[in-house]
């Protein structure tokens, strides 16, 4: 890292014209740190302390690698609670997420150069001659163009870039001949085909040996791509076209990025979630700055660091403008139609969106990056991780939580920028909650429920290329690593693209440049770099006194979230009724509701989003019936509290989010249906029960158990394979009739969940659970003995590997699992049939009827949001752009067609992936 006070160039004006790798390397130190500037607000964190920080990072690696090289490798993926390797085929389908999985690797590619920011040079020569003899590029798969682009083609190219800085150093890889650089090139010819449209915007989707189109291909027929997966290829291919001189892959990217920027919405100056391929029509008009977008806008600005390119720092500055005037409203980033900008189309957000404020440092812009920062930091607090989704009353909107590395790519670069020991307090926190929520014995694990603390057999490639890089980096000195980070910028996947590339081979990609371009309008143009000394001056607290309105946002929002900055420009008027303060006796609210769509285009709006209101309120309603998801537990050794099963909840005995968890052993019940008097008794009494799914009703093996005096229940799927990862929730209904007399807790594990907890009695024979509404933090003793430290990990390793002495044997009834195999699931005929009463679908699971108490609690500070609003729009009036469509008077008929296209809209979203 640079050291404190900045770097040549940094906080003077670039001169117009500026040579290009004078405009990329300064715009590289535009990073540089102010920490010796830093003299009040967080505590310093002396080096000791960082050090030790870096070596936990390390120490969190190797288990995480290590762990992937043992039980996954060749395979793309580990899966860290079934201990295996992921090979697409072999485990049921997650639909779009499994695009990225190519059997070539995947994770090892994607390591690549953490190896060596982490200074682990032998473990980097090793992996590369793994990848050149084991990885295959020819597999008969169809693959995402967009995560093989940034993956596996940015994999090989940051592993080229430092196999090269090594090879010079003249200590390590000096057999190396660029084969890492060839492979890439390889692959880069492979996805070429998808190119081939008219627009030029490459099909979202090939097959590495068919290509597209072709009947094996089974690709080729789709007609839309989302902007970011069009838009997120200029870094690789310039790259790869610039080691090889081979032009042809920079002219393809260059040619998607000016059919979007032509696409563009001219008036707004926004870019759609998804665009037509073939037409260039945009499917999706909404427009923010996450899922979807998300690395077109990082693109282009680093691609005008990484080529010198000015269009592309034009074309950024122009979107980035748009982006400030109308999906920011800090500390809130909020999609809105790119036709209509003033109109949200959401009121929530997404956790892609984490990284902007890490852009937003770049492009210089640090106050909106420490507010959007620090709003996600107070629900990380809250929740531990960044849910995928949450509302804008910072309620989980989905849930899960895949490891993405964006806010720890955020919290650096905001490090780098203010020098703020804040930042590494962040960092730290970060690191407790990888270690405390997300460590199993085989890995990290994905959060599928932040709220139950329950995982997912998941740990995604980009956990390894980009949260260990940015954590290391943030707590690392400039000596700590072995070559200099300033020379490279990081892609999207945090791959390592050295600067230089920006004078090299740049003749041939010029011809292809734009014709609009060659006359730039200055004005549009911030030609100075962020300076980290003019922006904290004289003043140490700069960005604590930013950070400080937002310390309780979380807490203290009101649960409608935000107005918009604009409604408050009505001064005097009145604020607009909300669906939730709607009384249908009050009159003054009728005469409101008539007046909706009538008299203005103002009071059209409020019509609108009140409509919109009522039915995402009333589908709140109808969601809030169901029941949340809960947890299973494994405490016993090996695992300690350190793995969660997410469970379904029944609608009757023990409510476990009432009353404290249920602990104790498991023992499989005798039958294991559960469908008869138990002959097994003495092995369930005072334990918690296994039974299989099916054959009878859910409360009648909950009786059965009760009777023979098991304290709990969890009833196994029968349908071999089905995992969480892939069903809905599952609620077990109870009989229709009165359940009042099952007293004990029951719980329901999917199959692959339920072997989960199988698996461990066969190995480890005592196995202990707790049963409850969210995981508990582990017991202390045993996280005092399971302490993971750099030096002692792998004994700590084989040590969760040994079976615990045996003190009771309760083996599965092998016979009684084969004979009970069976596909019929008489409860489902019931009138409480569970299987249709009971699915919610994760982007339902937004109902945890504690957290809505926690968020609907309204008292005097509530409004402190929308107060900050108020206060920053009353200060920002002249400023603000003016709603030239507010302006219209909007006849009601076309409103409501609008939005009726904005509410079809609004539900595909909820569907989609992110
Ligand atoms: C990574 O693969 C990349 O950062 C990508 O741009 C989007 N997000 C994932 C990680 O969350």
């Amino acid at each position: 890292m640079s050291e404190a006070g900045g770097g040549p160039g940094c906080g003077f004006p670039v001169p117009q014209r500026a040579p290009w790798s004078l405009v990329a390397a300064t715009a590289a130190l535009c990073l540089v740190s102010a920490t010796s500037v830093w003299t009040a607000g967080a505590a310093p964190m002396s080096r000791e302390e960082k050090q030790k920080l870096g070596n936990q990072v390390l120490e969190m690696f190797d288990h995480a690698y290590g762990n992937y090289m043992e039980h996954a490798y060749p395979a793309d993926e580990l899966m860290p609670l079934t201990c295996r390797g992921r090979v697409r085929g072999q485990e049921p389908s997650r639909g779009d997420v499994d695009d990225a999985l190519g059997k070539f690797s995947l994770t090892l590619i994607d390591s690549l150069d953490t190896l060596v920011v982490l200074n682990k040079t032998k473990e980097f020569e090793d992996a590369v001659r793994k990848v050149l003899r084991d990885v295959n590029l020819d597999n008969d798969v169809v693959v995402s163009v967009f995560e093989t682009n940034i993956r596996v083609l940015g994999g090989l190219l940051g592993g080229h870039s430092l196999a090269i800085m090594l090879k010079e150093k003249g200590e390590y890889m000096q057999w190396y001949n660029d084969e890492l650089l060839q492979m890439a090139k390889q692959l880069g010819y492979k996805l070429l085909p998808a190119f081939n449209t008219t627009s030029g915007l490459p099909y979202p989707r090939i097959n590495l040996k068919f290509g597209i189109r072709k009947p094996e291909a089974r690709t080729g027929t789709e007609t839309d791509t989302c902007t970011a997966c069009a838009g997120t290829l200029i870094l690789e291919f310039a790259a790869l076209s610039r080691f090889t001189g081979a032009t042809i892959f920079e002219e393809y990217a260059r040619k998607a990025l000016d059919f979007l920027w032509e696409k563009r919405q001219r008036s707004s100056n926004l870019v759609g979630v998804t665009i037509n391929i073939h037409t260039g029509d945009w499917v999706r008009k909404d427009s923010g700055v996450g899922a979807g977008i998300d690395s077109y806008y990082e693109y282009l600005l680093k691609a005008y660091v990484l080529l010198g390119d000015d269009s592309f720092l034009e074309r950024f500055n122009t979107h980035y403008d748009a982006i400030m005037r109308y999906i920011s409203q800090p500390p809130l980033l909020l999609d809105v139609h790119i036709h209509k900008p003033m109109l949200n189309a959401r009121t929530w957000m997404d956790a892609l969106l984490a990284f902007f404020p890490g852009l937003q440092v770049l492009k210089g812009d640090i106050r909106p990056a420490i507010e959007t920062h620090e709003m996600l930091y107070q629900v990380i607090k809250k929740h531990n991780f960044l849910p995928e989704a949450f509302t804008t009353d910072f309620r989980v909107h989905w849930a899960q939580h895949p490891l993405r590395p964006e806010f720890a790519e955020s919290t650096y670069f905001l490090y780098k920028a203010t020098g703020d020991p804040y930042y590494l307090e962040v960092g730290k926190t970060l690191i407790e909650n990888l270690n405390k929520y997300a460590r199993v014995p085989c890995g990290f694990a994905a959060m599928k429920d932040v709220r139950t603390g329950s995982h997912e057999d998941r740990m995604d490639s980009f956990f390894l290329a980009e949260m260990f890089k940015y954590l290391y980096l943030l707590f690392a000195d400039k000596e700590d690593i072995i070559f200099d980070i300033e020379d490279y910028i990081f892609t999207t996947e945090a791959h390592l693209l050295p600067l230089w590339l920006s004078t090299t081979n740049q003749s041939m990609s010029k011809k292809n440049t734009t014709s609009e371009y060659t006359e730039l309008d200055d004005s549009n143009f911030d030609w100075t770099c962020p300076n980290t000394q003019i922006l904290f001056p004289n003043d140490p607290l700069y960005a604590q006194s930013i950070r400080e309105p937002l310390k309780n946002v979380v807490d203290k929002s009101c649960p409608r979230g935000i107005i918009r900055v604009e409604e408050s420009f009505r001064s005097g008027a009145k604020p607009p009724l909300r669906a939730r303060d709607f009384m249908a006796t009050n009159p003054e609210h009728l005469e409101i509701l008539k007046k909706m769509g009538a008299a203005s285009s103002i009071d059209a709006e409020d019509g609108l989003r009140f409509m919109q209101e009522m039915i995402e309120l009333s589908s709140q309603q109808q969601k809030e019936q169901q029941l949340p998801p809960r947890a299973v537990q494994i405490v016993s050794h090996p695992f300690f509290g350190r793995v969660v099963l997410t469970a379904g909840p029944a609608q009757f005995g023990l409510d476990l989010s009432k009353h404290k968890e249920t602990r104790g052993f498991v023992a499989s019940s005798k039958p294991y249906n559960g469908c008869s008097e138990l002959t097994n008794p003495e092995a369930v009494m005072g334990k918690i029960a296994l039974i299989q799914r099916g054959q009878c009703m859910f409360a009648e093996k909950a009786r059965n158990i009760q009777n023979a005096g098991a304290i709990g229940g969890i009833v196994i799927d029968d349908n071999e394979g089905s995992s969480s990862d892939t069903a809905p929730l599952f609620q077990m209904a109870g009989d229709g009739k009165d359940t009042d007399d099952i007293k004990i807790p029951m719980l329901f594990l999917f199959s692959k969940e339920g072997s989960i907890i199988l698996d461990a009695i066969r190995e480890y024979e005592e196995v202990e659970v707790l049963l409850s509404d969210k995981a508990k933090d582990r017991d202390p003793e045993m996280e005092n003995e399971e302490q993971p430290s750099s030096e002692n990990d792998s004994q700590n390793q084989s040590a969760e590997q040994m079976t615990s002495i045996s003190q009771e044997i309760d083996l599965i009834d092998q016979e009684s699992l084969e004979e009970t195999s069976l596909n019929s699931h008489p409860e489902s005929l019931s009138p409480a049939d569970t299987d249709n009463a009971a699915s919610v679908s994760p982007s339902e699971q937004n109902s945890n009827p504690a957290e809505n108490h926690e968020t609907t609690s309204l008292d005097g500070e509530c409004t402190d949001l929308d107060n900050q609003l108020q206060e920053q729009s009353e200060t920002e009036e002249d400023s603000s752009p003016n709603v030239s469509w507010g302006k219209k008077v909007q006849p009601i008929d076309s409103i409501l067609a609008d939005w009726n296209e904005d509410i079809e809209a609004f539900e595909m979203m909820e569907k989609d992936e992110l």
